[in-house]
């Protein structure tokens, strides 16, 4: 099937590209949001009531958007555009009921565009598919919970079936969806995360034992230096967007490491400040840009620690000795190991000069405090742990760990990935969470690792994979590699998406597929108990409620939670977890989570507080679960990581206008792009190089490890202030070149920052 077509949104309206030369936020955000909630979704008493509800420190529902943290400063409206956005798509007055389903057949919906697909509205009824008329038909939520469960008993082996979730799901979701699949006999719990943040975790779990970062918003609050390296705020962590203007007003120094200038990077006007807005005053969010090339971050790093490290030589104060001798392990080697680094090969690494690199290094040298982070730009690569493993190296020459204003801060993706994490959701979980979930909940958990993204494809495949199940997301065009994957899917007996709106997953399914409707997060979940909350943990590990206050899209709609236990049920008809009971009252699920999960003693009263708690991280109270009971440095040697010649590096990123697989509309607006999204962005003498002039249309062929080849047809060339050697364009129609074998030694990621391509003008 012609997979590159089917998912492009190009409107047909002329593209545009005029550079962006405004301060991010303000009234060009306003504008876009009245813009969407009036003009496309129609609803503005409607939205903006709800949103007045977001993020409130009192009740009120989470921001299903980005895992930034709530303002701890309280009552201010803590809202960002493109949350507004996400939450406005949410609740759209449009339908997907069973009438649409018997008008439109399967392989009639297959070739509408993605944005098309979600914007028919919230599905209201569960589905299942008839291979007989290609049509969805209604099917009751008996007999599907029956469906599946019989499909999930009839296996020979529990680990013919795999659970994927994406980073909604709330805390006790997900806890009841971890613990049904380890009854049933499998860790194959795929997780959003896999493609995502999974090197940061590891990273910091070897480097510090535990794997997230160690800081909180008011670390934010008092740092004298931010190095924000590899993050589109001003699109993807708006409200990371105050804290930089925050932070540069208070004299802090920001450095943005990037190999595009993002919008956020230069300047902002604060979401809620309308004063601000009015007079268009704009606050610097950046003291220093440094363009590396793509993957150049980590030889960046490494002269970073290099010149400070030098500066030690005759500088006493350069470095933290104390800390070093008290707190870590390696320091030795690690010199040893930066000192055989040449300038020149960090040069070449980074495609930054020397004096650059110092300039940044003098930045950390001169802060007392300094918090370094980061998200995909930095994750998504085959060197994506070694690099993380050099910020907590850099952060530990000067004691940037374990007090206030400093240390290691990744910006998470989905509201709750790191809460799915913390609360069970890992296809190689530890041995203790294992042997607390038997001796809790009386089962017998399987202790073999399971599948991630990467490998239930693979198991799809090679036949060896019968069920899977989704908990929200878009398993389909999110993962690499969209026509093997595409295929893998399809080979499966029954698929299982459990969903708010149509996506193309529902439409690339096995052999039987159901499609199952729940609550959104700003829907009303009443259960026998009464008006039930979920709860959630944001990017700095703060957990706290979320109280859905709408009326449900539909009647028929059942919670992630009630469809976790009726499949549960249906699958383990003798199953001594109390599942109807669970369901009934969250508080219960959250009594068993408070016994088997560490630090979360006392939830129930706890995730009640004003604004919830924060889980406790041993490596910020210097405390350092490693094998030597200390942080370690890693040693790791520079890779190679420069284009072979004729080839490019490609970045695969998410517009202003998108939200992951989610499309709003074709333009971007930050990067100055209207009616667009088939492009690529590159450096004007790249293309000068191919004879390529602004929209042109080149096909993208991208060269794999095994040396297979992937390509997409007329895409159109934007001129972009970018690295030599590096291009970008958008996921998730450029998954389709994603190799599904290039995924990361070190993280098991798929390799979505770094493909290796060549760009030729189209036939
Ligand atoms: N509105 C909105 N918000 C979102 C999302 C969304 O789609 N829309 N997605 C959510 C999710 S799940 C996630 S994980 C996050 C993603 O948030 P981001 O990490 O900001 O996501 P990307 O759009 O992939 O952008 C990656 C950034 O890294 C840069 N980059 C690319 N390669 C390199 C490199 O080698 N080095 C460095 N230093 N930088 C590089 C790119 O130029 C870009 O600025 O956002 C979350 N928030
Ligand atoms: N090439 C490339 N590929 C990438 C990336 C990249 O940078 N480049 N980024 C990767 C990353 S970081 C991530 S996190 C993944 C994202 O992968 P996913 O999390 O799988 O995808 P999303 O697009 O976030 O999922 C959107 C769907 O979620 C469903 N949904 C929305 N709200 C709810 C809800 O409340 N409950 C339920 N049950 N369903 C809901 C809707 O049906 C919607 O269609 O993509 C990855 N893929
Ligand atoms: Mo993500």
């Amino acid at each position: 099937m012609a997979i590159d077509s089917s998912n492009r949104i190009d409107s047909g309206d002329s593209p545009e590209f005029k550079p962006y030369h405004h301060p991010a936020a303000g009234w060009g955000a306003a504008k876009s949001v009245t813009e969407f909630m009036i003009g496309k979704e129609k609803e503005p008493i409607l939205g903006s009531r709800a949103i007045l509800k977001m993020n409130h420190e009192n009740g009120g529902f989470d921001c299903p958007g980005c895992a930034w943290p709530d303002s701890i400063k309280g009552i201010h409206l803590d809202i960002c555009e493109n949350g507004i956005k996400h939450v406005t798509w949410e609740m759209t007055h449009k339908r997907v009921g069973p009438e649409f389903f018997a008008r439109h057949s399967v392989s009639e919906l297959a070739t509408w565009s993605d944005h098309d697909l979600e914007n028919q509205g919230r599905l209201t009824e569960p589905m299942s598919y008839d291979p007989d008329t290609d049509h969805y038909v209604p099917i009751s939520w008996a007999d599907a919970y029956a469906l599946a469960g019989t499909a999930l008993r009839e296996l020979d082996d529990p680990d013919q079936a795999a659970f994927y979730t994406s980073g909604r799901l709330g805390n006790e979701a997900t806890f009841l969806y971890q613990l049904m699949a380890r009854e049933l006999g499998t860790n194959n719990l795929p997780d959003c995360s896999n493609m995502c943040h999974e090197a940061s975790g590891r990273a910091l779990q070897a480097a510090l034992g535990t794997g997230k970062g160690t800081c909180d918003l008011a670390d934010w609050e008092t740092t004298d230096a931010l190095f924000i390296l590899g993050v589109n705020a001003a699109s993807n962590a708006p409200r990371m967007l105050t804290a930089l203007a925050e932070a540069d007003r208070r004299g802090a120094r920001i450095v943005h490491i990037n190999p595009l200038v993002e919008a956020g990077a230069t300047r902002t006007i604060i979401p809620h400040e309308f004063r601000n807005m009015a007079t268009f005053h704009a606050t610097s969010t950046s003291t220093l840009n440094l363009q590396p090339r793509i993957g150049g971050d980590f030889a960046l790093l490494r002269g970073m620690a290099k010149a400070v490290l030098e500066q030690a030589a005759s500088d006493p104060h350069a470095l933290d000795q104390q800390f070093i001798e008290r707190y870590t392990h390696g320091f030795e080697e690690y010199r040893a190991a930066v000192a055989a680094t040449p300038w020149s090969l960090i040069e070449e690494q980074s495609a930054l000069t020397e004096a650059e690199v110092r300039e940044a290094a003098r930045v950390y040298g001169e802060a007392d405090r300094s918090i370094i982070s980061w998200c995909l730009g930095v994750t998504q690569h085959e060197h994506g742990v070694d690099t993380i493993r050099e910020i907590v190296n850099l952060l530990l020459l000067r004691g940037n760990l374990g007090r206030e204003g400093a240390g290691p801060s990744p910006v998470r993706g989905h509201s709750n990935v790191q809460g799915n994490r913390t609360c069970g959701i890992d296809n190689t979980p530890p041995a203790r969470f294992l042997d607390r979930l038997d001796e809790v909940c009386g089962i017998t958990a399987p202790r073999a690792n399971g599948y991630d993204v990467v490998g239930t494809i693979e198991a799809m495949q090679a036949g060896k994979l019968r069920v899977f199940m989704a908990m929200g997301g878009n398993f389909a065009l999110a993962a690499p590699d969209s026509a093997y994957t595409f295929e893998a899917l399809r080979k499966c007996d029954l698929t299982i998406q459990v969903s708010t709106k149509l996506n193309r997953s529902h439409l690339v399914h096995g052999t039987r597929a159901l499609i199952l409707p729940c609550l959104g997060r700003t829907e009303r979940d009443e259960q026998r108990g009464g008006l039930q909350q979920t709860s959630v943990e944001d990017s700095m590990a703060m957990v706290h409620l979320s109280k859905g206050m709408k009326k449900p899209a539909s009647p028929h709609l059942r919670s992630e939670p009630a469809i976790v236990a009726g499949i549960a049920r249906a699958a383990l008809p003798d199953s001594t977890t109390a599942w109807e009971h669970y369901v009934e009252d969250y508080d219960r699920i959250r009594d068993t989570m408070a016994e088997v999960l560490d630090g979360f003693e006392d939830f129930n009263r706890r995730v009640r507080l004003p604004l919830g708690f924060r889980i406790k991280q041993p490596a910020r109270e210097l405390i350092f679960l490693t094998p030597s009971g200390k942080a370690e440095f890693s040693t790791a040697a520079l890779p190679d990581t420069t284009p072979e010649p004729g080839t490019l590096s490609l970045a695969t990123v998410r517009s202003h206008d998108q939200w992951n697989t989610t499309i709003y509309s074709d333009d971007d607006r930050y990067r100055g792009i209207k009616n667009l999204r088939t492009l690529v962005f590159m450096n004007r003498d790249d293309m000068r190089e191919r004879g390529l002039s602004e929209f042109d249309e080149v096909d993208i062929t991208s060269i794999a490890r095994d040396g297979s080849r992937r390509s997409v047809q007329r895409y159109k060339v934007v001129p972009y202030n970018i690295p030599r050697g590096c291009a970008a364009g958008y996921m998730p129609e450029l998954n389709v070149l994603c190799a599904i074998g290039d995924f990361s030694t070190q993280s098991d990621q798929p390799i979505m920052k770094n493909l290796t391509v060549v760009i030729e003008r189209s036939a």
